[in-house]
């Protein structure tokens, strides 16, 4: 029989087929060679004993991608979510994840939290960084403003919500579905950061299509995949400008005649982007040097 694993706990693998939803484990060979079931996996499984609803995962369907934090597979659109405030928000936490969205081409949109309590202009500052690079939503889940053109893009796709504890991720999935009645958690007065509320990532039906991940608020991040020389294909805009600098192998640093560089000096690149740009380059050498 055929599934989604839709649910991951324990060694425990909840697959969707026709026929309902069987609770599997993993056969052996899985191990052997070192692969683990993600949620999003399409996968074959056999059942042990008919009308118990338990079976064995027994073949995975190939990926067209997959991810280690948070651990799924076959996505095809990642939206970033961001809170305005409580917990802050980080530009270069944002620019990590959207590079590993870039590095596996989903799609890609962002999702700013709680307009709503946001005094100092925070939704509006990130808007503006992001907004000629890729679609901004701004919503408020608690009174559901914003949420009729956020269903418009999350229509239809398999979409993966991410972004740090406490932003709003499960209130979102809630808002947008009701039956999935995720947990949601607070945000912690002294620390001001979210509770990890949400432990296991699980995959929701949407009534309008589509598919949502909910997902773990992360600390640490995916394992950063993008090579040094690749890394400024990963922020779009500064594409139109890769070549056209005086060094073929030109990391847009310190080298003379940068048009990278030149095009941040005239406003067309946005400052945080860039000092994102640079730290990520900094921790792919760091990384490198311990590497040998
Ligand atoms: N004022 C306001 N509060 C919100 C909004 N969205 C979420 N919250 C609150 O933020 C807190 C955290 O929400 P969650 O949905 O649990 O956050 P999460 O991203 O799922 O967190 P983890 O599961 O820990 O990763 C809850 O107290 C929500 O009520 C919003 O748009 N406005
Ligand atoms: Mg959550
Ligand atoms: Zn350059």
């Amino acid at each position: 029989m055929q599934g989604t694993i839709i649910k991951a706990i324990a060694g425990f693998y909840y697959v969707k087929t026709d026929e309902g939803i069987y609770e599997c484990r993993a056969r052996g060979v899985f191990k052997n060679e070192g692969i683990t079931p993600y949620v999003g996996d399409e996968v074959s499984i056999e059942v042990t004993h008919e009308g118990d609803m338990e079976g064995f995962v027994t073949e995975i369907t190939r990926r067209s991608n997959s991810f280690i934090r948070p651990p799924i597979a076959n996505v095809e659109q990642f939206a970033i979510v961001v809170a305005a405030t409580k917990p802050k928000p980080n530009t270069l936490t944002i620019d990590k994840f959207l590079v590993m969205a870039e590095h596996s081409h989903t799609d890609i949109v962002l999702i700013i939290t709680k307009a709503d309590i946001d005094k100092s202009g925070n939704a509006k500052r990130l808007e503006s960084i992001y907004k000629s690079i890729y679609p901004v939503y701004i919503v408020n889940a608690k009174t559901g403003e914003g949420m009729e053109s956020l269903e418009e893009v999350l229509k239809g796709k398999r979409t993966a919500f991410a972004g740090a504890s406490g932003v709003g991720k499960s209130t979102l999935l809630n808002r947008l579905h009701p039956e999935a009645n995720a947990q949601v958690g607070g945000v912690s007065e002294k620390t001001k950061r979210g509770r990890h509320t949400t432990r296991h990532v699980e995959l929701y039906e949407m009534d309008f299509g589509g598919q949502i991940y909910d997902t773990p608020g992360f600390t640490s991040f995916d394992i950063l995949e993008a090579e040094e020389d690749e890394l400024h294909h990963m922020f779009p805009e500064m594409r139109p400008y890769i070549g056209r600098c005086r060094f073929d192998d030109c990391r847009h640093l310190e080298e003379p005649e940068c048009a990278v560089r030149a095009a941040l000096e005239e406003g067309l690149i946005n400052e945080s982007r860039y000092a994102s740009y640079r730290a990520q380059i900094e921790s792919i050498r760091e990384e490198k040097k311990w590497q040998y």
